[in-house]
C-alpha cells in the first residue's frame, strides 16, 4: 500500500481524500493556490504546498508543478479528486512516467473512454443499447444530411471530445441542420481543441441514469447500483438520489450486468461511472463514461456502506475487489442537495466571500460533505459547490423527509445558497410522486416564474 499521496485538488473533495487516506493509514501532501491558504484541506493534511496564483490554470491545472511537488516531498501516488486534472490522459501519463501512481483508470481507459464516438462503438461491441446515432464522426454537411435521413428528427449533435453536455446542439430540421453543424464544430474546437462532432436520435425528456462500476487489476469488476440525476440545470446536477424511482431490481440487475461486461471487455481499472438514458417507453441506452470519482458518490456509499475512495487507493495500490457481486446489498435510499454559492432569485448568480456564519446540521443519517466553516471566505476562481447535503433512511420517503429538516437546518450567511431552492424541488408534488426527468428544472424554473408574476 501507498505510504503518502498527494492529493491535487482543493474543497470538500480534497477533505474527502484526505479522510479516506487517514482512516487507511497513509500520510497527505495538500496542494494548494493563494486562493486557498486558509482553505481545510490545507490544514488537514500532513504537509501542503502552495502551487501557484488563484486562477485554476496557475494552480490545480499545473501539472508540472504538481508532479514536481510529489516527488520533492517522496509522494507514492496522486489522488486528482473530480474536474482538474482527474480526466487529463497527459497528466496520467507525467505521473507513470515518473512513477508516481495516478489513483484511476489506466492511461488508455481515460483515453478510449474520453473519444465518445470510441467509447459508444467499444460498449455497443460488448452488447450494450445504444441511442439511434450516426455511425462514426460527421465531417460534412453532406455527410450530416445523409446521416440526418437515417436517424430522423429532432437529433442531436454532440462533441466527440465532448461529455456533461458541452458544445452539443439540438436540431429539428434539414433546414437547420448544416448551420448547427458548424455552430457545434466551431464549440467544441473552441472548448476541447477538436471540432469532431457525431449525432443522437434526441429522446425527449429522458431520466439520466448511471451506474457505478469498479474493477481491480486482476479481471475482477462489479456494479454498486445506479443514481438518478435527472435534477439539473445547465448540465449542472443538483439532486441525485439512489435507487432511481424509475429502476426495479430487474433492470437494475440487467443494467449493472451490461455495465460489468463493458468495463471487463477495455481492461478496465478502478472506479467508474456509466451514463445512460432513459426513455418513457423504459428503454435505457449507454451515453458515455466517467473515468473518476464523480461529486455524487457518497449515495452509493451509504445505501452499499462501501467506502469509495478508500476503494480507490486499494484498487490503485493493486489489491484485489474486496468483495464479490452477490455481497453487495443496497439498504435504504439516499439524496443529495448540492449546496451552491449562488442567488436563486439572481439567475444562480455566484456569490462568492466572506461566510460570517455558518451551522453544518447533523443527526442520524444525515451527512455533510464541506470544506466551510465559520469564517471562511469563498474564492471567485473555482466551481460554486460549498457543500453536499446527503440524507439517507429506510424508504425514499424518509429520506426526503429528513432532507426537508436538514436543509432548513443549514444556515450560511451571509452568502447566498440554493438550500432553500432544493428544498421547493423536494417537496414539489411530481418530484415526491418520483415523476420526473431531465426537462423537471427548466420547466421548475418557469412556473417559478409564472408564480411570481401572479
Ligand atoms: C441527450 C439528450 C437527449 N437525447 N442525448 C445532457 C448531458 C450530456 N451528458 C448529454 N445530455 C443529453 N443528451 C440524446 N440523444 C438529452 C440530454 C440532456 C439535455 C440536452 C439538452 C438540454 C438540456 C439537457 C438536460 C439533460 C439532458
Amino acid at each position: 500500500m501507498f505510504s503518502k499521496i498527494l492529493i491535487a485538488n482543493r474543497g470538500e473533495i480534497a477533505i474527502r481524500i484526505i479522510r479516506a487516506c487517514k482512516e487507511l493509514g497513509i500520510k497527505t501532501v495538500a496542494v494548494y493556490s493563494e486562493a486557498d491558504k486558509n482553505s481545510l484541506h490545507v490544514e488537514f493534511a500532513d504537509e501542503a504546498v502552495c502551487i501557484g496564483k488563484g486562477p485554476s490554470a496557475e494552480s490545480y491545472l499545473n501539472v508540472s508543478s504538481i508532479v514536481s511537488d510529489a516527488e520533492i516531498t517522496d509522494s507514492d501516488a496522486i489522488h486528482p479528486g473530480y474536474g482538474f486534472l482527474a480526466e487529463n490522459t497527459s497528466f496520467a501519463e507525467v505521473c507513470d512516467s515518473c512513477g508516481i501512481k495516478f489513483i484511476g483508470p489506466t492511461v488508455e481507459n481515460i483515453n478510449l473512454m474520453g473519444n465518445k464516438i470510441q467509447a459508444k462503438e467499444t460498449m455497443r461491441k460488448a452488447g450494450l443499447p445504444l441511442i439511434p446515432g450516426s455511425k462514426g464522426g460527421i465531417k460534412s454537411k453532406d455527410e450530416a444530411l445523409a446521416a440526418a435521413q437515417k436517424i430522423g428528427y429532432p437529433l442531436i449533435l454532440k462533441a466527440k471530445a465532448g461529455g456533461g453536455g458541452k458544445g452539443m446542439r439540438i436540431c429539428h430540421s434539414d433546414v437547420r441542420l448544416v448551420s448547427a453543424l458548424m455552430t457545434a464544430q466551431s464549440e467544441a474546437e473552441a472548448a476541447f481543441g477538436d471540432s469532431d462532432i457525431y449525432m443522437e436520435r434526441y429522446l425527449n425528456n429522458p431520466r439520466h441514469i448511471e451506474i457505478q462500476v469498479a474493477a481491480d487489476n486482476y479481471g475482477n469488476a462489479i456494479y454498486l447500483g445506479e443514481r438518478d440525476c435527472s435534477i439539473q440545470r445547465r448540465h449542472q446536477k443538483i439532486i441525485e438520489e439512489t435507487p432511481s424511482p424509475a429502476i426495479n431490481n430487474r433492470l437494475r440487475k440487467k443494467l449493472g450486468e451490461l455495465c460489468v461486461k463493458g468495463i471487463k471487455s477495455i481492461n478496465y481499472r478502478n472506479v467508474g461511472t456509466m451514463e445512460f438514458l432513459l426513455d418513457s417507453q423504459g428503454n435505457v441506452y449507454f451515453m458515455e463514461m466517467n473515468t473518476r470519482i464523480q461529486v455524487e458518490h457518497p449515495i452509493t456509499e451509504e445505501v452499499t456502506g462501501i467506502d469509495l475512495v478508500k476503494l480507490q487507493i486499494q484498487l490503485a495500490g493493486g489489491e484485489k475487489l474486496p468483495f464479490k457481486q452477490d455481497a453487495i446489498h443496497f439498504k435504504g435510499a439516499s439524496v443529495e442537495c448540492r449546496i451552491n454559492a449562488e442567488d436563486p432569485d439572481r439567475g444562480f448568480m455566484p456569490s462568492p466571500g466572506n461566510i460570517d456564519f455558518c451551522y453544518i446540521p447533523g443527526g442520524k443519517g444525515v451527512r455533510v460533505d464541506t470544506h466551510i466553516y465559520s469564517g471562511y471566505h469563498i474564492p471567485p476562481y473555482y466551481d460554486s459547490l460549498i457543500a453536499k447535503v446527503i440524507t439517507t433512511d429506510n424508504t425514499r420517503k424518509e429520506a426526503l423527509k429528513k432532507m426537508e429538516r436538514t436543509l432548513d437546518e443549514f444556515l450560511v450567511e451571509p452568502v447566498k445558497t440554493t438550500a432553500s431552492f432544493c428544498k421547493k424541488i423536494i417537496v414539489d408534488p411530481d418530484f415526491q410522486r418520483g415523476k420526473y426527468h431531465t426537462g423537471f428544472l427548466d420547466k421548475f424554473l418557469v412556473q417559478e416564474e409564472e408564480r411570481k408574476e401572479a
